[in-house]
């Protein structure tokens, strides 16, 4: 049998040698049978960050029935269809998909094998991205807070995961509106003046004065920055309480969501 199968490869390249030599002048047999031979459109794909779907061809470009397989070593590389019959010199749509879902972020590399059922496998080289999915943080969620004329209320030190945006909804739920309550973001060293009563400077300061619903967004930082955020009701920062021997006690909600820059 073995030599059987040396005897018909060499038949065959034989044959191949023949035929790569042919001389047009040669007359050539109209019905000459040839073997079946895969062909593939492409050798790579690269689904890059966005694609889905892309698509590539294969034929038969010799003669006879072939069939052929496709089959991938990953779940999340598939084609439809993934096997079939090519009829002599036909050429038909493979549709390829890759799901992200349940992928960790990061570059993957995969690759399709295309069998054929007579001659060489042919390999399709993939690529494909998986971007990280940021979702949005609560920083802080205070409920109730009663604040007191000549306090204030300040967060410990926290630091921004990603680069964002922060989304600070205050409610202020009681309030006598002679003057403004004050919300601030800042680093640690800015709130060290600021507990001091010193100047000091603020990444984002808002003065509300009247009841009811507020939402605010500080302009985008960078992750990895830390700082406090602070409901001020004193002389310090850019608001004065006022001196009409009344405490004015602020009573709110707040909540700051850090939200990834789109
Ligand atoms: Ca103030
Ligand atoms: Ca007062």
């Amino acid at each position: 049998m073995k030599i059987l199968r040396i005897l018909l490869l060499t038949v065959a390249t034989s044959t191949l040698l023949i035929s790569c030599s042919d001389n047009s002048n040669d007359p050539v047999r109209a019905d000459a049978p040839s073997d079946p031979e895969l062909a593939v459109e492409v050798d790579e794909l690269d689904f890059g960050t966005e694609q889905d779907t892309m698509s590539f061809r294969i034929g038969n470009s010799g003669g006879g029935d072939l069939e052929w397989e496709i089959t991938s070593p990953d779940e999340w590389l598939r084609c439809l269809p993934a096997h079939g019959l090519l009829r002599d010199e036909s050429i038909r749509g493979i549709s390829v998909s890759v799901e992200r879902e349940d992928l960790d972020a990061g570059s993957y590399e995969s690759y399709l094998k295309v069998t054929p059922s007579v001659g060489e496998e042919q390999y399709i080289q993939v690529y494909m991205e998986v971007e990280e999915v940021l979702e949005p943080v609560v920083l802080i969620a205070w409920a109730g807070q009663d604040l007191d004329e000549d306090y204030y209320m300040s967060s410990d030190v926290f630091i921004l995961p990603f680069d964002g945006y922060l989304q600070i909804e205050y409610r202020l739920i009681s309030w006598p509106q002679d003057y403004g309550v004050e919300l601030m973001l800042m680093s640690q060293s800015q709130y060290n003046y600021y507990q001091n009563g010193e100047s000091f400077s603020a990444y984002w300061h808002e003065t509300v004065v009247s009841e009811g619903f507020h939402t605010y967004q500080s302009s985008p930082m960078p992750a990895n920055r830390s700082m406090r955020f602070i409901v001020d009701n004193t002389d310090w920062g850019w608001e004065d309480t006022d001196f009409d021997f009344v405490n004015d006690r602020a009573v709110y909600d707040v909540v700051v969501t850090l939200y990834p820059i789109e």
